[in-house]
């Protein structure tokens, strides 16, 4: 054994109980969170020799003063008596008013002890007494609100031993926390107890699917970034989909945390260190290896002293926890430098969930505005920057500023334009669906950045794969878009043909190729109910958007206003309402046929078209809603097997948030259709009305 005075040997805690075993399902049904996650995590080290080279605690429950410092008196008292015998016959019925929570007669000490171990690992490295600690501890904790428990959590851990060090132990000089949430799922509870609070910097990384994934709500979404006096120092990392691996999360490392972690220069780190975020995790989808979480840590330890400690909160497959624990109690015990190597290269959406989290950060932290190396964007060429001239006045390129001139992130501008120009039309065969007079376009230029080889690709004019072509035919072509949404606004419509953005919308649009106005607006009234569903785009933020029942009811009315536009253009607006308002990160079309015209003649037969190309957006259907002066009104909208699931639950109804509700009414009542009493109560009878 070691001396103990050799200045080297680090003093690691590690608190394990097995009384946190206690708390299980009340009738031993299976269930993800249970007691075998702790116990695996334990043999694992023991079989390793791991606890003799540490100091290992054991849990004290922890003082309901303490924890009243971010939970509600009724959410305290509800969990000390959950296990309490007058309790024990409600068990169920009570949890089965919580969200994903269970509880038994062992339930309460647990909890109580999972937040008294992180309190107290947290004092003894506070203190020096420890240079950093692991507590391995259940039930987890970073779901829970101060009045709520949810989401397998029943007291936040984690955000009262930061509380404590704060508010109880100012002796301790632990004035700034950092607490970096990478369990898989977004620690809402940990999120809402500090969010205006700027002593504590709370950084989290977790799949969010644009809402989809639990917890499900806007509250992970990049957006949220602290309010008041903690503006700035709330920082979530949304991945838009599951993959994400040790590139990924090195990547927001590298990029994002560590420059952050640099500038707010922690006095301790607390980590809410949930594993369901390791490679073959039952609930996580995503692939962080055992070396790719030490590597996590190690790139911690350089700050704050190397004051860390971790608190253990999800994590499933216990195979996948044990040996990531390991890896980790190894990085703290620094007896030996890390050895693995990470294999794949970070997807492309993670350049662009970092570059939209710098975006939104870069005011509060200086770091995060230095452009992504080259290197970076040259081997992932989707997120190169693009610069889009919208009008004359061509003095400087600073985004969105007065309108002049905009930066797009091009990941959207390709992701528009790149699948039209795999679009091979067959003139011969479809040619004669709709037939109308040539309309000339006139490009507006596009200036792409030099350093940017792979943008060649998008030069407009270059005939790439037949682009010139099947834009030349749909360009002959013209329609009547009909639109029941933010479109009836027209400055908004404008934004899907001219680019840019305006008020409500989060991020400018690229435009459609061909720029020219609508040749004619109309309204009308169609026989389809109105509806929001979804719970958060990209373009609007949270709130759902709207979308008309693709069968038509008599009694049903929606207002519409349609622009007469061109075909090429119809298609240029179907690609930036779907990618923007997407669900999976990026149209899995690309390189698929997405329009042409045989589809407009199926459409007009069938009065829909559901469009494979497009099922990871918002609107996969392309609904034909009869003639006006011969020509064929189209809109988008989900389809019917969509609508059985906003009717099942499976996909979320949500009524519209305050700005889009306003572009709607605007553009009901700009359009002069109603008054503006009128547009709020047919909104509101819309969002109301079951479907
Ligand atoms: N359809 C932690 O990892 N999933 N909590 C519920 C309901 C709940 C995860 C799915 C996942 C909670 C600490
Ligand atoms: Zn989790």
């Amino acid at each position: 054994m070691a001396a103990p005075e050799d200045p080297r040997r680090r003093r690691v805690g590690l608190l394990y109980d097995e009384r946190m075993c206690h708390h299980a399902t009340p009738d031993g049904e299976i269930h993800p969170e249970n007691p075998d996650r702790i116990r695996a995590i334990w043999q694992k080290l023991e079989s390793e020799g791991i606890p003799q080279r540490c100091v290992v605690l054991s849990a004290k429950e922890a003082e309901d003063k303490y924890i009243a410092s971010v939970h509600t008196p009724r959410h305290i008292k509800l969990i000390k008596n959950i296990s309490s015998k007058k309790f024990n016959s409600q068990h169920l019925r009570i949890a089965s008013e919580f969200n994903s929570i269970y509880f038994n007669k062992g339930s309460s000490e647990a909890a109580y002890l999972a937040v008294g171990s992180v309190m107290e690992v947290s004092e003894k490295v506070a203190k020096g007494d420890l240079d950093s600690a692991i507590a391995i501890v259940r039930p987890p904790g970073h779901h829970a609100e101060s009045d709520e428990a949810m989401g397998f959590c029943l007291f936040n851990n984690v955000a009262i031993a930061a509380n404590f060090l704060l508010n109880e132990r100012p002796e301790l000089g632990i004035r700034k926390i950092l607490i970096v949430d990478w369990d898989v799922h977004h620690g809402n509870g940990t999120q809402n107890m500090f969010y205006k609070d700027p002593r504590v910097l709370f950084f989290s990384v977790h799949r969010f699917d644009f809402g989809m994934f639990y917890p499900a709500s806007g509250d992970g979404s990049y957006c949220m970034i602290g309010e008041g006096p903690g503006a700035g120092y709330n920082i979530n990392v949304p991945w838009e989909q599951g993959q994400c691996g040790d590139a990924d999360y090195v990547a927001v490392w590298d990029h994002v945390l560590l420059p952050v972690a640099e500038s707010y220069d922690p006095d301790i780190i607390l980590i809410s260190a949930g594993f369901d975020a390791a490679v073959d995790d039952p609930l996580g989808g995503c692939c962080i290896t055992p070396y790719g979480y030490s590597l996590m840590l190690k790139k911690l330890t350089g700050f704050a002293q190397g004051k860390i400690v971790m608190a253990l909160e999800g994590g499933y497959n216990l195979k996948s926890i044990a040996d990531s624990v390991l890896a980790c109690v190894k990085v703290l015990l620094e007896e030996k430098p890390l050895v693995g190597s990470i294999k794949a290269q970070p997807l492309e959406s993670t350049w662009r969930v970092i570059q939209e989290v710098c975006h939104e950060l870069k005011t509060f932290w200086l770091a995060l505005s230095v452009e992504l190396p080259q290197k970076v964007l040259v081997s992932n060429w989707r997120p190169c920057s693009v610069e889009l001239n919208l009008s004359s006045s061509s003095e400087s390129t600073v985004e969105n500023d007065g309108g002049a001139s905009i930066t797009i992130c091009a990941t959207n501008f390709v992701e528009i334009i790149e699948p039209l120009s795999k679009l091979n039309m067959d003139e011969d065969n479809h040619g004669k669906a709709i037939t109308l007079d040539h309309i000339p376009t006139d490009k507006s230029p596009v200036v792409l950045s030099e350093e940017c080889p792979n943008a060649q690709a998008l030069m407009p004019d270059k005939n790439v794969d037949g682009c010139t072509h099947w834009r030349s035919v749909l360009s002959k072509n013209e329609v009547w878009y009909g639109s029941y949404g933010s479109n009836m606004w027209k400055p908004g419509f404008l934004c899907y043909i001219k680019g840019g953005k305006v008020e409500g919308m989060n991020e400018p649009c690229p435009g459609s190729q061909d720029k020219s106005s609508p040749k004619g607006v109309i309204w009308k009234t169609v026989p389809h109910q109105l509806f929001f569903a979804r719970s958060l785009t990209r373009t609007w933020g949270k709130g759902g958007v709207a979308f008309l029942h693709p069968e038509s009811n008599k009694n049903d009315k929606a207002y519409m206003c349609m622009y007469r536009i061109t075909l090429e253009q119809f298609n240029d607006v179907l690609l930036q309402e779907n990618s923007l308002h997407q669900e999976n990160g990026k149209s899995q079309g690309a390189g698929a046929t997405l329009l042409d015209l045989s589809d407009i003649g199926v459409v007009a037969e069938n009065k829909s078209l559901p469009l494979e190309a497009l099922k990871a957006g918002w609107y996969s259907n392309i609904l034909y809603l009869g003639e006006e002066d011969n020509l064929p009104i189209l809109t988008m909208t989900c389809s019917c097997s969509e609508i059985d699931q906003f009717r099942s639950g499976e996909l979320p109804i949500s009524g519209p948030s305050n700005d889009y509700m306003n572009t709607l009414v605007r553009g009901l009542v700009e359009g002069k259709q109603i008054t503006r009493e009128e547009a709020i109560a047919y909104i509101n009878d819309a969002a109301m009305r079951e479907l």
